[in-house]
Parts: C-alpha cells; structure tokens; sequence
C-alpha cells in the first residue's frame, strides 16, 4: 500500500492541476471521520439509504430469489448501520446466510463486528480485511452471493473508472449472484451543497486528513493551516468536487520521495469527485457493463436508489 501511496502522491502532486486520490481518506482516522459525516443530519445520504433498507428489505430479499444458502458480501463495508438494518430483515424471514464484510481499514470492521453482536447475536461473519477485488477472487464457486457496494460508493469514481470497476466485479461474479448498488440521485442542489460544504467543518477534516496522512506516513511537511478546503456541486452534471486550496505560495517537502513540491497562492488540489446520477443513468450504466436491472428500491424523497443487478 505504501508504494503505491507514494507513486500516486508523486504523481498527483506533479500533474497540472494537482490532485490526490479521495481513496486515501480511508486510513483508521479517515474512517471515524467519516463515521461522523454520517451522523450530521446535513448528509441525507445515511438516511435515506437507511429508509430503503429497513421499507424494502423483505421485497429486497424476495427479489434475490436465492434457494439455497447465500453469502452477502459488503465491499467497503464502514460501520454496517444500514447494512444491519437489511440483514435483519432479512434474518426475520430466514438465517441461512452469513456476512462477509470487507474493509481496508481494521478498526472499521472492529466497529462492525462490535455492531453485529450487538444488533444481531447469532448472525455469521466472515470479516475480511484488505482491497475488495483481491478478496472477491478468493470466493467459493458454489454459494450464490448477494454483493453490496452501498452509501453510492461508484460515485466517487470517474465515469470510465467505475465503468472498469463494475466490469471487473460482473467478471468475477457467478451467473446468478446479485449485486445491490447505491447511487445518491440528482435533488434540489441547496439539498446536496449542504450534505458537502457542512457548517461543522467536519468534511474539511476529513479531507485535511489526507495531508496529515501523508506527513505520517511519507515523512512530508504539510502545514496545515496553510490549506483550506473547498467544494462546489455542478447541478448540470450532478458533480460535487472537493478540493483543497493553498492559502499561501509553499513548498512543501516529501521525504519518502525525496522531493519538494511547489505550491502557488490558491492553487487547488483537487480530492474527491462525488458524482449524483439520474435514473437514466443508473439504468445506463447497469447495461453497459452487462449487467440486467432487475429492481430500484427508492426512499420516499427519492433522494437515493438501491438498485438490484443480476449477472
Ligand atoms: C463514501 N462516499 C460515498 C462519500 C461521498 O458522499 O462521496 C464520501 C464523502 N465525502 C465527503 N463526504 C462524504
């Protein structure tokens, strides 16, 4: 991990504009930052996938149509909240499958597993810590999966990526596993700008995380309060982009790179793309990466879909 933190760091701080990888938020501090984001009430995503899951999960479970034994598998699996929400669901109708969720951030899954025996004693689990594609391959080829890749995760890629993303993961799945995907929807932009630009500061933390990160880790010497964090949603294309912004001319050295990077006065670093879908798009990108829509459970704002793909 740590090699290819420091290519992409070097990389991205060397490119023109600058920009660094949103996917290195999620170290331990990172993703109790983001158990936080969660919480305020201006991030409507949490609730609304929450609704879905605890409304539809009976209908969620009959769409599956699984007659034997099943896996449900979580990729990015955070603190589980709304995944226990729809496993109890579905533990109320029967209790032949077990959970396995995969994390790269251990803590994460301590938290989980705390959760599950809390919320749901007696429930398997089969926690797995690491990168979701290199622990897919390791599956057994007998039991059908249900895959979960929820809080729209897919739209912190770029189109293209997540298009490889989901190629990749329909190549890996078995002819009739299941995958339910997140995707937070297009909405009053006032709704979204609020969810991002939070009036706690929480979600500049987060992305201020990303530059201790490398101070740690990479032996750099960030400062700080010479950074700002802005974001912007673009209610034309449903982007939200963040970013972080220098507040002074720096420099700013790397040791593990052995290189010093020169910023400029409110020069950008941009961060993290949190992409809003339409329906149509959604629908889109299911066919285009082979996969049939079978089912779109919706909350009733229809601020956010869980959509059911069939391979
Ligand atoms: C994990 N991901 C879907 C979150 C999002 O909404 O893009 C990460 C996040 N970034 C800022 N706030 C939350």
């Amino acid at each position: 991990m740590t090699e290819q933190f420091k290519t992409d760091v070097d990389l991205g701080l060397s490119a023109f504009p600058k920009h660094l990888s949103s996917k290195y938020f999620y170290d331990d501090i990172g993703s109790e930052i983001f158990r936080k984001i969660m919480e305020m009430p201006e991030y409507y995503l949490t609730d609304a996938e929450f609704e879905i899951m605890s409304l539809h999960g009976k209908q969620i479970l009959r769409s599956l149509d699984f007659k034997s034994e099943f896996d449900v598998i979580e990729l990015g699996a955070g603190d589980g909240v709304k995944t226990l929400q729809l496993l109890s669901n579905f533990k109320a109708v029967r209790e032949d499958f077990t959970f396995v969720p995969i994390d790269i951030s251990q803590k994460a899954i301590d938290v989980l597993e705390e959760n599950v025996l809390k919320e749901l004693p007696g429930l398997e689990v089969k926690s797995q810590q690491g990168d979701y594609f290199d622990v897919l391959e390791q599956f057994p080829p007998d039991t059908p999966n249900l895959i979960l890749f929820l809080g729209s995760n897919i739209g912190n890629y770029q189109l293209e990526k997540a298009k490889s993303l989901l190629t990749h993961l329909y190549a890996l799945m078995k002819e009739g596993d299941k995958l339910l995907i997140g995707f937070d929807l297009q909405k009053n932009p006032i709704t979204v700008r609020q969810a991002y630009d939070d009036p706690h500061g929480i979600t500049k933390a987060f992305n201020m995380n990303l530059l201790h990160r490398i101070n740690k880790e990479l032996d750099a010497d960030f400062r700080l309060d010479k950074f700002d964090f802005y974001c912007h949603y673009n209610p034309l294309n449903g982007e939200v982009k963040s970013y972080l912004v220098s507040l002074t001319k720096q420099d700013v050295h790397i040791g593990a790179l052995k290189k010093t990077f020169r910023f400029n006065h409110n020069e950008l670093i941009w961060t993290e793309l949190s992409k809003k879908f339409t329906i149509r798009e959604v629908q889109e990108l299911c066919e285009s990466t082979g996969f049939d829509l079978k089912a779109n459970f919706l909350d009733c704002k229809h601020y956010f879909v869980d959509s059911l793909w069939c391979k």
